[in-house]
C-alpha cells in the first residue's frame, strides 16, 4: 500500500471543481486517509517547489499557489503515486490526453489544477509538509474485498 500527496491548487478551488475531482479519486477505488483546507505560504511554497526555486519562472509559480486557498489530500492505495499521475495527464493541459483531469479541465500548465507526488520519496516528503502525522486517519474501507483481490 502506498500514499500520495495530491494538492488541489488554488485554481480548482475557484473554479469550483473540488468535488468533481475529488469524486474521480473516489470513484477510482483510492482512499483518501487525510484532507484540509489551508493557505500556503511563500515559505511552504519554496520548499515544496524546491527543484524549481532558482528558475525564471518561479516568482509567478509561487504567487499562484500562495493566491488563494488550496484542498491537501493523502490519498492510499496500492501504486497510488503512479495511478494518480497517470488519472490527472501530462503538467501542461494543453497536452493532457482527453480523460484525464487535465485533459478534461484545464488548457493551461500552470492553471492546471492539481498536483500530485511524483514518487513515493516526493510523497514522503510532501505528506510531512503538509500534515502531521495525527492528522491522518488511515482506515480499511469496508468495501475493500469488492474493491480488489485478496493477493492484489
Ligand atoms: P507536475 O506538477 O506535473 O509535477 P512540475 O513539478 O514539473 O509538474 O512543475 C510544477 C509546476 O511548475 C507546474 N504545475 C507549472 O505550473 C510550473 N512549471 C513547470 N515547468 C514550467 C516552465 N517551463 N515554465 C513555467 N512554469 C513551469
Amino acid at each position: 500500500m502506498e500514499r500520495s500527496l495530491v494538492l488541489l491548487k488554488p485554481d480548482c478551488v475557484q473554479r469550483r471543481l473540488m468535488g468533481e475531482i475529488i469524486t474521480r479519486f473516489e470513484n477510482k477505488g483510492l482512499n483518501i486517509i487525510g484532507m484540509k483546507m489551508l493557505q500556503v505560504t511563500p515559505d511552504m511554497a519554496k520548499q515544496h517547489y524546491a527543484e524549481h526555486v532558482e528558475k525564471p519562472f518561479y516568482p509567478g509559480l509561487e504567487a499562484f499557489i500562495t493566491g488563494g486557498p488550496i484542498v491537501a489530500l493523502c490519498v492510499e492505495g496500492i501504486d497510488v503515486v503512479q495511478v494518480v499521475r497517470d488519472m490527472l495527464g501530462a503538467t501542461n493541459g494543453r497536452n493532457a490526453a482527453p480523460g484525464t483531469v487535465r485533459g478534461d479541465y484545464s488548457a493551461s500548465r500552470q492553471m492546471n489544477l492539481v498536483h500530485a507526488s511524483d514518487g513515493p520519496e516526493a510523497a514522503e516528503r510532501e505528506m510531512n509538509l503538509y500534515f502531521d502525522p495525527a492528522e491522518l486517519c488511515p482506515n480499511e474501507p469496508t468495501l475493500t474485498p469488492w474493491l480488489k483481490a485478496a493477493d492484489e
